[in-house]
This record gives structure tokens, C-alpha cells and sequence, in this order.
């Protein structure tokens, strides 16, 4: 399972609670994958509780692996973050290859892809973690976008505002700019509406937090997103 169909993707977070009645609407929500994971609190355990709570439905499911000690068996896809705006190199590739030294022989690598992360949002805990530098101007932003893109070939770059709605666009700037890459936006969707100004900007959206702020409008993202990509316009 590739990542090329992807228009909308709901992002669960393996440390947080959601009870069966909601994982169940998620699930069934028409939303095209989910991912597992998150900055913090991830373990082989709750990884492994949440995979086997969505293995009742059919919705494709992938695992973002920030930490090697996660690394569960059993997911459609793996997702693997470089964050590249940081200077501290373990988080470009450092920690990747601890994982290959750890999992060698156990890595699926035909399902296994790279996502060029460049973190915008300061406030994410994923800024924190891995001391990104996230105040890039647009230039800059775009200069590192064809990093991703053009120089590692990265088949995904994933613009992350985390917690924080960002800014469009930039982010249609830089999808715009893509010469092979599939170009993520994830970050403060927290309605319809954003979801589709989001929509209108990047190949795939990414909802995560709102999920669990208030499910109820999180699950009509879904909508709002393929109607956008129907109609190639807002609706
Ligand atoms: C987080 O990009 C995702 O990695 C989604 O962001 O949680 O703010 O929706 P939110």
C-alpha cells in the first residue's frame, strides 16, 4: 500500500483515549488511512492496544515510527519522519539508523516510506523534542521543501503545524513546487472548513488533535476534504 491515494488522513495518537463508539465512527468515516503515532508517550504497548482495536475495520492502517521501541509488526504501512529542519542530526538520520541496527532483518522495506518533515509551529511538541528551527521565512521553507523533494526524493513532504492552523499559502507554494513528492499538511484543522482550505492547498490533510477535542466535527473534515478534491475548489 502506497501513499498516492491519500486525501484525507485521520492521525491517532496511541497515548490518548478514545472510546470504541468513537474509534468505530473514525473507522468508518470514509477518511482514506489512519496513522499511529505521536511525539510522546508512544510505546510497543499502546501501539499494539490501538492496532488491535482498528483491525476490526478494513480502513488502511500505518504506523509513524518516531521511536525504534514502538516498532509493532502487523501495519499496512511504515512511515518513517526525517525531520530536516533541526540541527541535531539524530532526528534526520541518526535515530533511523539505530532503528535499522535494532530491526534489521524485521524491516518490511517495501512498506516502508520516508517523510521529510519541516515543522513550523514552535509550539509542537515536535519542535520541542527535535529543537527544530522552525522559524523559516517562505523562502527558506521552500528551499528546504526541495531538499525533500528534489535532492532526497522523499515521496513525502509533510509541512507540520501541529496544534496551530498554518499557513495556506505557503503550503500551496509549496505543493506548487514539487517535482515527484506527495505534499502532507497537517496541523489545527479542527473543522470543515479549514479541512477544505487545506484541502485546496495540499495533496493529503492530516487531522489529529481535533479527534479528540471534538470528534463529532473532526469526522465532517472527511467530507469537506473530498469534496474539495472532487471539485477542485472550495464547495
Ligand atoms: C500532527 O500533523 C498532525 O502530527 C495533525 O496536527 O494534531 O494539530 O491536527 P493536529
Amino acid at each position: 500500500m502506497q501513499v498516492a491515494g491519500w486525501e484525507h488522513v485521520f492521525k491517532l495518537d496511541p497515548d490518548k483515549t478514545l472510546s470504541d463508539e468513537t474509534l468505530e465512527a473514525i473507522c468508518e468515516s470514509g477518511t482514506d488511512a489512519l496513522v499511529i503515532g505521536g511525539s510522546s508517550g508512544v510505546t510497543y504497548d499502546n501501539t499494539v492496544d490501538l492496532l488491535a482495536r482498528v483491525r476490526r475495520y478494513e480502513v488502511p492502517c500505518a504506523l509513524e515510527l518516531s521511536t525504534p521501541e514502538a516498532a509493532v509488526p502487523g501495519f499496512d504501512l511504515y512511515l518513517v519522519p526525517l525531520v530536516l529542519n533541526t540541527e541535531r542530526g539524530a532526528w534526520i538520520t541518526g535515530r533511523q539508523a539505530e532503528g535499522v541496527l535494532g530491526y534489521g532483518p524485521l524491516i518490511p522495506w517495501e512498506a516502508t516510506l520516508a517523510e521529510g518533515y519541516i515543522i513550523l509551529n514552535a509550539e509542537a511538541e515536535a519542535a520541542r523534542v527535535t529543537e527544530a528551527q522552525t522559524e523559516l521565512d517562505e523562502e527558506r521553507t521552500l528551499a528546504y521543501v526541495d531538499v525533500a523533494d528534489r535532492l532526497m526524493r522523499l515521496p513525502i513532504i509533510y509541512l507540520e503545524y501541529s496544534g496551530r492552523f498554518g499557513d495556506m499559502e505557503r503550503v500551496r507554494r509549496a505543493r506548487r513546487r514539487l517535482a515527484q513528492g506527495r505534499l502532507f499538511y497537517g496541523g489545527g484543522i479542527a473543522d470543515a472548513e479549514q479541512a477544505a482550505a487545506a484541502a485546496l492547498a495540499a495533496d493529503t490533510v492530516v487531522v489529529g488533535n481535533a479527534l479528540y477535542a471534538d470528534w463529532r466535527t473532526a469526522l465532517h473534515t472527511v467530507d469537506a476534504v473530498k469534496r474539495v478534491k472532487r471539485e477542485g475548489k472550495l464547495v
